[in-house]
């Protein structure tokens, strides 16, 4: 299902606002009626996590339940109506006017219910949204599994086992929209580049029971071409060539707009819908990452979708901000860690030239998540709804199918292939990489994947306070993983926390001038490699997480604070990456 459009086809009505709000407790809100009416003691903003904009509700990790009510205009009567939450942490359940129209189970990814039979035109509809966020070993992330040996484990509180908060809520924005009753359901673009042209491929969905024409241009620089076919069926597919293609690259990041118009046998326009695309390739050979086949080294963070009060919820202020932070200091690429991040996120880095790994939720998976198939269809499941979300952004160069698993299981073998196979038969031009964080000598998954992405924290976790050695055994240990594997390597983590305006000389943990250096002297160190295509320093930003001794209130790994400004490891990362520009 495609994003929604507001055109001369289709409407968009935005539920973001305050809705009612009320924590189910005892978790009995179903029996007690709430789809019918919820007894709201509070109105609570959406999208946001609900932890921080209530006290009492920091550390709640039950069901909340929204309620809002809306009138719709009778001119919308003969479409269709859809509803959209763009994602919800974990498990969520809708009803309309008191009927259950669907779930869904996930944190990241969006999800769409068709509510045309459950609207009603004369009086307010109700909507009612359940959000249950409790942390469970089957869940993804999975957390509070018990008496395991879980590698890279910190200890955390609440008993999950993920770096990061497990904030609950509606994180993204609730949309109504309708469409036709015959629609462009889907649309899935596909780039090569021959010389100087673009060979553009587009494989359209039509909705059910479709007869007409189905018309599809494409428009941007010195390219203006239309294909129309009759259509009847589940989908068509056009190819387009376009001469002197404008590469979408991070210092161009130019995009071309594909339209898709349904029309009747009267000529009647139905349906219409634009796609926008990049015209770009990326590859992996020998040892380098190829962009339109140039080599291109990754510079830049992991990072959380995480801001004060609003905890996860997505707000176009806060990416705004990321992307000017992200531009000023001279980063070209991030990892959506550890999750995929709003679709408004990765429209922002399409339009801004930002290249990201986008990453699944799978945060260290242990053994008993290999065992069975439960675990492995929920995590497929996922990896389906990511790609089918992301497979037309440009900027997602590559997936990331998993942070810190235990890849030392042997279980993890055929676990970690069958999900490189699974995302490759959706997406094959694409890398594919998981995040390693253990001996890779040992490591039984790394073989399977396109390139390796290691986590690593010498001077920090491991030899702590002395970076002469953390430097050298870095550097050691990544020409080993070249030795052992012979695929090209990006450092994905490396860092150090600082609390912002602590200053000690010489430097010392939790200094700023103690991060300054590591991650400087580190960075210089892993682009110096043959064979490294990344470094990625952890994190963009302090972030909320658990509570532990190891944590001043949060995560303090970030070069920029939570807030957004600057530590002295900003200001240095900035003077050596815009020396590598020059
Ligand atoms: C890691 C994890 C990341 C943590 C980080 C840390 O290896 O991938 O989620 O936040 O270490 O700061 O400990």
């Amino acid at each position: 299902m495609l994003y929604p459009q507001s055109n001369s086809s289709r409407a968009m009505i935005s539920l973001d606002g305050f809705w009612k709000f009320a924590p189910d407790v005892n978790d009995d809100g179903e029996q007690r009626g709430w789809p019918l009416q919820l007894p709201a003691d509070r109105e609570i903003g959406v999208p946001a996590s609900w932890n921080e904009q209530f006290q009492d509700l920091m550390y709640f990790f039950g069901s909340g339940w929204y309620e809002r009510e809306i009138e719709l205009s009778r001119q919308l009567r003969s479409e269709r109506m859809w509803l959209r939450v763009g994602s919800a942490n974990y498990l969520s359940t809708v009803w309309v006017n008191g009927t259950e129209v669907g779930r869904h189970e996930g944190a990241h990814l969006p999800f769409v219910f068709e509510i045309t039979d459950h609207v009603r035109w004369d009086g307010p509809n109700r909507i009612t949204i359940r959000v249950d966020a409790a942390i469970a070993a089957d869940r993804l992330p999975p957390g509070d599994v018990e008496d395991e040996q879980i590698v890279g484990f910190k200890g955390q509180y609440p008993n999950n086992y993920y770096d990061f908060f497990p904030y609950g809520g509606i994180h993204r924005s609730v949309t109504l929209f309708t469409t036709p009753v015959s629609f462009v359901s889907d649309i899935r673009i596909t780039t090569e580049i021959d010389g100087t042209e673009g060979k553009v491929k587009a494989h359209i969905g039509l909705s059910e029971g479709f007869e007409g024409a189905c018309t599809v241009s494409i428009r941007g620089t010195q390219c203006r071409s239309s294909v129309e076919v009759g259509a009847v069926g589940p989908s068509v597919d056009v190819d387009f060539s376009v001469p002197a293609a404008r590469l979408w690259c991070p210092e161009d990041p130019f995009l071309y707009e594909l339209e898709v118009r349904l029309t009747d046998g009267d000529g009647q326009v139905i349906d219409q819908y634009v796609q926008t695309f990049g015209i770009r390739t990326v590859s992996i050979r020998g040892t380098e990452l190829l962009l339109n086949g140039k080599p291109v080294f990754l510079t830049g963070f992991g990072m959380h979708e995480d801001f004060p009060v609003l905890g996860k919820g997505i707000s176009p202020a806060v990416i705004a901000k990321d992307f000017n932070l992200l531009s000023w200091i001279g980063a070209n690429s991030v990892r959506t860690s550890h999750y995929p991040y709003s679709d408004e996120f990765l429209s922002y880095a399409d339009k801004h030239g930002l290249l990201v790994i986008g990453e699944t939720p799978f945060v260290g998976f242990v053994r008993s998540h290999y065992q069975g198939t439960a675990i492995l269809n929920k995590a497929k499941r996922v990896i389906t709804e990511m790609i089918e979300r992301d497979v037309n952004h440009p900027c997602v160069i590559a997936w990331s199918l998993a942070n810190e698993g235990d890849t030392l299981a042997p279980e993890a073998d055929a676990f970690y292939e069958a999900l490189y196979r699974h995302a490759k038969s959706l997406d094959d031009t694409r890398p594919i990489t998981i995040v390693n964080c253990v001996d890779v000598e040992k490591d039984v998954a790394l073989k399977h994947y396109d390139f390796v992405s290691l986590n690593r924290y010498h001077g920090w976790y491991e030899q702590a306070g002395r970076l002469d050695e953390g430097c050298r055994i870095l550097s050691e240990k990544l020409d080993r993983c070249y030795e052992v594997l012979g695929k090209p390597v990006i450092v994905t983590e490396f860092g150090a926390d600082a609390v912002a305006g602590v200053h000690v000389d010489p430097p010392e943990v939790f200094s700023e001038e103690y991060q300054a250096e590591m991650v400087t002297r580190q960075y210089e160190i892993i682009r110096q490699k043959p064979y490294t295509i990344g470094a990625h320093v952890w994190s963009f930003a302090d972030f909320k997480t658990s509570q532990t001794p190891s944590r001043v209130v949060v995560n303090r790994k970030g070069v920029f604070t939570r807030d957004r400004q600057p530590k002295l490891s900003a200001h240095k990362l900035k003077a050596l990456w815009s020396r590598e520009s020059r």
